[in-house]
């Protein structure tokens, strides 16, 4: 549950080569044709650092497919990229993180506007995290500046905090805010929910709830993911049943308006420590002007 210092300075190892592998994979946008030559890029870093892969790679244009494991897909200006792609060290130990990108090198203002809300969320969660807090409470805080954000785009009609109460956030953020991470990526969720959820609890059954992977207070030592997101899945929006529920909530034709924001997330890996908390993946920039500049290399 929580790491020693050997194991930390393995996670640490892991973090800085998957900052260098995402990196190389901004790079590699500016001339690849297909997802799957920003993959090449990647991978390529991780193993020339004689790493391997801590899961399969996640590059996609179909950024709303939260486990795609296609990469087939041309590359076109417009097109956001998800990249959600970590290393291992020879010893096991992984690193998880997720970068959203244009293709283009230059966000849209629709793209823009829902990546600063997301952004916003991570930073927000990453500032609350501290020994003895509630992971779930995280997992909330993510959810509410998530409704906030898109009452102001006009997208949700209505008080941020009954809209997460009915789960509306999650028409749009249909998963938890993160995990434990260590020697699997998803850290003992071989175990079921043993290691994840603090004796006696149990997942929700609330749609905007059940989703969470880890549901205890955090405490000094334990690493876990942080990563709001922000996806436009069919299966949910148009869900009869969801559109019936959530049809006085959701603004549709202000909604069509961002049709070029299928998904976008941010993810790193937040240590929890006495006094406070280390993002160990923080050297890969997440503020929109930054990543920019990496994509464009001026
Ligand atoms: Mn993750």
């Amino acid at each position: 549950m929580t790491h020693d210092a050997a194991a930390i300075g393995e996670l640490r190892q892991a973090a800085a080569v998957s900052i260098q592998a995402h990196q190389a994979g901004m790079a590699a946008t500016r001339t690849a044709k297909t997802e799957a030559g920003v993959r090449a890029a990647i991978e390529q870093m991780i193993m020339a650092n004689n790493m391997t892969t801590a899961y399969t790679s996640i590059v996609t244009v179909q950024d709303e497919v939260l486990h795609n494991n296609h990469y087939h897909h041309e590359l076109k200006s417009g097109d956001l990229l998800l990249v959600d792609a970590g290393a291992e060290t020879a010893a096991g130990w992984a690193a998880d993180i997720t970068r959203t990108w244009a293709v283009s090198g230059r966000f849209s203002p629709t793209q823009r506007a829902i990546y600063e809300i997301v952004l916003l969320a991570h930073d927000l969660c990453i500032a609350t995290i501290k020994s003895g807090i509630e992971y779930q409470e995280i997992h909330l805080t993510a959810a509410r500046v998530i409704a906030e954000g898109l009452v102001d785009l006009g997208i949700l009609r209505g008080n941020p905090t009954d809209l997460v109460e009915m789960d509306a956030h999650a028409l749009f953020f249909p998963h938890g805010i993160g995990h434990l991470l260590g020697l699997d990526v998803h850290d003992m969720e071989d175990f079921g929910d043993l290691a994840g959820y603090a004796e006696g609890r149990t997942r929700s059954d609330r749609f905007g709830l059940g989703y969470l992977r880890l549901n205890r207070p955090l405490q000094a030592g334990m690493l876990v993911t942080i990563e709001p997101g922000f996806y436009q899945v069919p299966a949910i929006l148009n869900d009869r049943d969801r559109r019936e529920k959530y049809g006085d909530v959701l603004n549709w034709d202000r909604l069509a308006e961002f049709s070029d924001v299928r998904g976008i997330r941010i993810e790193d890996d937040v240590l929890i420590t006495t006094t406070g908390t280390e993002v160990l993946t923080a050297a890969l920039p997440t503020k929109i002007e930054a990543i920019e500049q990496l994509i464009s290399g001026n």
